[in-house]
């Protein structure tokens, strides 16, 4: 056998970090806003380093009490991430880095310029110019938020109506719903969906209703939920009565898929805020009873537990109704998401979406993305050889239909039904 020579393999890989460095994808899952939201949509150098990545972290160090923290304004706990972070120790974290890498594709040098020069750097933006910026320097061509009829902050504003940015897609969240039904069912009494607490008829009714009413008003293009590790489907529980009754025919009726992320514990530190919350292994056979209990509908999954990985992968193997994606949270760091890729690559071949970003902070798309981008380019770069080795060389064309297909492609066509 001749084999292949180390140029030609060198070659081969050069180009798939080339056509992944530039092809453009959708972020299927983020906390950003339209610009619309105006001061929803976060960005700049004290919104990335008060990120909650970075809050957990530097708690690590602080010694003052939680709560003086957050007595402080935004610039001042920035002030303090940073000294913890970045002064004090060098920032290897992954989320440190991202802050860095971030810097370094905006141009800017943190060595060189300190907080108050970033902070003036910053401040020269207008928000449509930075947010064009940002998805044009990180080629993301579309993206989806994260959007909760209960958030007090961002329901007036859909009451009210804007223009839509088409880049901005909705995702209707509905974790009250699911997970704290007594406090959901108070707000849907006080809306006019439903008269009382009691799971009957009449309540899923209303909760239908009230579903289909937010899923027009936002054109949500998919349905969202996360989940505790003790998530069971079924059972006598609430959340699958309320699932059953109520979410999934929604979703059959809207044509929309139902997203699921299991294994958040939330508020294992409740004085750490949005930072406090933990991670639990899940018991994945409660997915694997919706997608065969329920072959109508359609199902995209993330875990946050690194040890749900390989089992969730074999469920996508049996259910294609059942749609896998992202490294979240906890295993979005790149020994993780190495792991992760190779895992759905070998057992999946190409028919799930390797990473969203879940930035809140619409400049840590820049490094969200330049960071996994280089890990799916090598893992697939290594597919790519030991197929060259049996002798099937991928054409350009073919890497390019791909690498299309993994970064928004394969999602676009799974929500077509
Ligand atoms: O990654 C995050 O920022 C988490 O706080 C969560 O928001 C998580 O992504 C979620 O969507 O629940
Ligand atoms: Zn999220």
């Amino acid at each position: 056998m001749i084999l292949p020579s180390d140029s030609r393999l060198a070659d081969l890989t050069a180009r798939v970090e080339r056509i992944v460095a530039n092809t453009p994808a959708l972020d299927i899952h983020t906390h950003l806003y339209d610009p619309a939201f105006g001061s929803l949509l976060l960005w700049g150098i004290d919104d990335l380093l008060v990120y909650h990545y970075l809050v957990a972290e530097a708690f690590r160090h602080l010694p003052l009490p939680y709560e003086d923290f957050w007595r402080l304004d935004k610039p001042a706990q920035a002030d303090l991430v940073w000294d913890a972070l970045f002064v004090r120790h060098s920032p290897v974290s992954e989320a440190c880095r991202g802050v860095l890498t971030t810097l370094h594709l905006l141009g800017l040098d943190p060595r060189r310029n300190d907080l108050p020069s970033l902070r003036r750097w910053f401040a020269g933006w207008k928000t449509p110019d930075f947010v064009h910026r940002c998805l044009d320097l990180a080629r993301i061509r579309g993206l989806w938020m994260t959007n909760s009829p209960f958030d007090d902050d961002e329901r007036p504003v859909w009451e009210q109506g804007f223009t839509r940015d088409p880049r901005f897609h909705a995702a209707l969240r509905i974790d009250p719903l699911l997970v704290a039904w007594p406090d959901a069912a108070a707000r849907l009494a006080q809306w006019g969906y439903i008269q009382s607490p009691d799971l009957n008829a009449a309540s899923f009714d209303g909760a239908r209703r009230f579903l289909a009413d937010w899923a027009r008003r936002i054109s949500a293009r998919y349905v969202m939920v996360s989940l505790p590790p003790s998530f069971r489907y079924p059972d006598d529980s609430p959340t699958t009565r309320l699932i059953d009754a109520v979410v999934l025919p929604f979703c059959r009726e809207f044509g929309l898929p139902f997203a699921l992320m299991p294994g958040v514990k939330r508020a294992v530190n409740p004085a750490l805020r949005l930072a406090g919350d933990g991670v639990g292994r899940s018991d994945l056979a409660a997915l694997e009873n919706l997608c065969a209990a329920n072959p109508a509908n359609r199902f995209l999954a993330t875990v946050l537990s690194r040890e749900n990985q390989h089992e969730l992968c074999v469920l996508a193997r049996k259910f294609r109704n059942l749609h896998i994606f992202g490294c979240w949270w906890f295993t979005n760091i790149p020994l993780v998401i190495d792991e992760m890729t190779r895992l759905r690559f070998e057992l999946l071949g190409l028919s799930f979406t390797p990473q969203h970003s879940d930035a809140r902070v619409l400049d840590q798309v820049l490094y969200k993305w330049d960071h996994s981008r280089r890990i799916i380019a090598s893992v697939l770069a290594e597919k790519y050889t030991d197929l060259a080795r049996t002798g099937w060389w991928v054409t350009e064309e073919e890497i390019r239909r791909d690498v299309t297909h993994l970064l928004g492609g394969a999602f676009e066509t799974f929500c077509a039904g």
